[in-house]
């Protein structure tokens, strides 16, 4: 299980180690709204990657579902991975995430995981990796990018000699749990989180509503985007419906690319007041309404 403060690049370490995208990634926090499980194979081993919502102080009701998510489950996982923005160091979420796991008892396997050191000096790194050692919760720390995949090797095969002996738990040609259909909605609020500006993506979510396989084998796809306001409905759409032109394009071709078919995909964009409390948008992603 893979946790940390958001935006550390949890998504990006389980896609790099998957091979491709199962967890959408932006440079915006917050990206990942629920667990996404991606799996990898390599030798004799299955190993299933449960990336989370980023832990922060939650204010909203998604927000506070998100970081339920993210802590539920760390009980019954073989390991905890507690991944660290280097650049950024120990902030108070990094810091807050750390004191909870002080708690944890002293048998938990916990990695810490130093990412993006393709930022930061080696001197600032060795700093950052004794102030962390000294709170000796970890067995082992590892430095890594997840951009470009430095040091995931070596993270892996100590991963690898751990996890439990036991019959595979997901087929062999499976990469994640996710449904498609919602993995499609992912595709596209990924696009909205990288082309709309400042805190706009967070008042929207994306529900595929039609689904349906053509005899030519193409998927015809009807995703709406739920926003709260008016104003950000004329957002969304754009001058002309430019931008959300450019949404579906991006969306259509990447998940074409993903499902290696033909895709016809419409957005619609609706305004519905406080979606956020609206507990349709909670159950199929496996987030708890009441937390
Ligand atoms: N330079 C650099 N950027 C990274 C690295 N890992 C992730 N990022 C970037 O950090 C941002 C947040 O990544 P994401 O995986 O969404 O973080 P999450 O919120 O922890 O899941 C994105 O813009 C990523 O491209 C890394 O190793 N090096
Ligand atoms: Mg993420």
């Amino acid at each position: 299980m893979i946790i940390g403060a958001p935006n550390v690049g949890k998504s990006t370490l389980v896609n790099y180690v998957v091979g491709t995208k199962v967890s959408i990634v932006s440079p915006k926090v917050q990206t990942t709204r629920s667990k996404v499980l991606g799996i990898n194979i390599s030798d004799n081993c299955q190993l299933i990657l449960v990336d989370t919502p980023g832990i922060f102080a939650p204010k909203r009701r998604l927000d506070r579902a998100m970081v339920h998510s993210a802590w539920g489950g760390t009980e019954d996982s073989d390991l905890i991975l507690l991944l660290v923005d280097s650049k950024r160091g120990v902030d108070s979420e990094t810091q807050g995430i750390i004191n909870n796991l002080k708690q944890f008892d002293k048998e938990r396997k916990i990695f810490l995981v130093l990412n993006k050191v393709d930022l930061i000096q080696k001197d600032k790194l060795l700093n950052l990796t004794e102030k962390l050692s000294k709170t000796e919760i970890f067995k082992k720390i590892f430095m890594i990018s997840a951009k470009n995949g430095d040091g995931i090797d070596d993270l892996l095969d100590e991963i690898n000699l751990l996890i439990p002996e036991g019959p595979w738990l997901f087929p062999e040609d499976q990469i994640s749990d996710m449904p498609l259909r919602l993995l499609a909605a992912e595709i596209t609020r990924e696009k909205l989180y990288l082309k709309l500006h400042q805190e706009l993506p967070y008042s929207t979510v994306v529900e595929t509503e039609e689904w349906q396989e053509k005899k030519d084998g193409s998927i015809r796809i009807e995703q709406t985007i739920f926003v709260e306001r008016e104003s950000q409905r004329s957002i969304v759409l754009g001058k002309g419906g430019k931008m959300i032109k450019s949404i579906g394009l991006e969306s259509r071709t990447e998940f074409s690319k993903m499902v290696e078919v033909p895709v016809h995909l419409f957005l619609f964009v609706k305004v519905r007041e406080k979606w956020g409390d609206n507990p349709i948008h909670y159950s199929n992603r496996g987030l708890k309404f009441n937390v």
